[in-house]
């Protein structure tokens, strides 16, 4: 697993770092450098991982795929960097480094996450052409990512997070906020490789189920981490406490939420059993998306 994921991690940086560059060339010098410290600082590129198994393991061919989930590592980045902008989580610290408005200042971060956006959907297109995509195809990826990204999604899970500071939200409520803070792009990144590769529908379909539950097991081990391991251990500063959030860890206790993430794991893994889809890569990654250290 862990040579997999280095091998597969190589070739979403080889697609980042391509597409930097010719972002670089048209954002000039004085966003070429917050954009590419908020996209080529690290971080363990599980969208684009999780895009690439789905998109192998249903039936996908092009050597050009890691350009296609590199779209998603984009937005994925300009999420990072305004969530910790001071008017979101006011961070200091992400992947280890001084966060892009600490290094940069906090209007060129504004405007890197903001560059990254357009970037992303740019990337998308890029990728389709030299995968040879249809435009029926093309236009469903867009519409994905559009959805998970957007206010149905991400952009509105963070506004529920912000909303939900301080107040003790119930299962249901943290489930909706993080069905789309987080959930969105992780179920995305597997929807839009069964796309990708021309999978049927009701494969597509076993792919949204289980990064439904596999989102929410993801998400559910992101807040033990948050309230057991150590700044050094994971690049960022625990921050749900002094936040004041709702977590799984507030609702279940450490033991209850690592239960229930690997519950939650179950669900996803039953979606799979629910096709012909072996998809042995998928099952792998899940695992370590629950058992994961940082
Ligand atoms: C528009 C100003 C403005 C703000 C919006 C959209 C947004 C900011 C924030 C989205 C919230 C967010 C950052 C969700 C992702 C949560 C999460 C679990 C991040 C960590 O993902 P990992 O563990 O990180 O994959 P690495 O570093 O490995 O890439």
């Amino acid at each position: 697993m862990k040579e997999y994921l280095e091998e597969q991690g190589r070739q979403v940086d080889a697609a980042l770092k391509e597409s930097m560059e010719r972002l670089a060339s048209v954002v000039g010098p004085g966003l070429a450098a917050p954009v590419s410290q908020g996209v080529l600082s690290g971080g363990k590129r599980i969208r684009p991982i999780l895009f690439l198994a789905a998109y192998s393991e249903t039936g996908g061919m092009s050597s050009h795929a890691p350009a296609l989930a590199a779209s998603l590592e984009l937005i994925h980045a300009y999420s990072l960097v305004h969530d910790d902008l001071p008017c979101m989580d006011d961070a200091e610290l992400r992947r280890g480094e001084p966060t892009v408005h600490r290094v940069h200042g906090v209007e060129e971060a504004v405007l890197a996450g903001a560059a990254l956006i357009p970037a992303a959907f740019l990337q998308l297109r890029w990728a389709c052409r030299r995968m040879g995509s249809t435009s029926q195809e093309q236009a469903r990826l867009v519409a994905l990512l559009s959805q998970a990204s957007g206010a149905p999604g991400m952009v509105g899970g963070q506004l529920l997070d912000l909303l939900g500071e301080g107040q003790k939200l119930e299962a249901e409520a943290l489930g909706e906020l993080h069905a789309r803070k987080t959930g969105a792009l992780l179920r995305a990144s597997l929807e839009m490789g069964g796309v990708a590769a021309g999978a049927s529908g009701p494969v597509v379909r076993a792919l949204r189920e289980f990064g439904t539950a596999l989102g929410l097991a993801f998400q559910i081990t992101d807040d033990v981490l948050d309230a057991t391991s150590s700044s050094a251990t994971l690049g960022k500063n625990p921050s749900d406490g002094m936040l004041d959030k709702s977590t799984y860890v507030r609702l279940h206790g450490v033991d209850g939420a690592r239960t229930r993430a690997r519950e939650t794991l179950g669900e996803a893994l039953a979606a799979l059993d629910r096709t012909d889809l072996k998809a042995p890569r998928l099952r792998q990654l899940a695992m370590f998306m629950v058992e994961r250290e940082r």
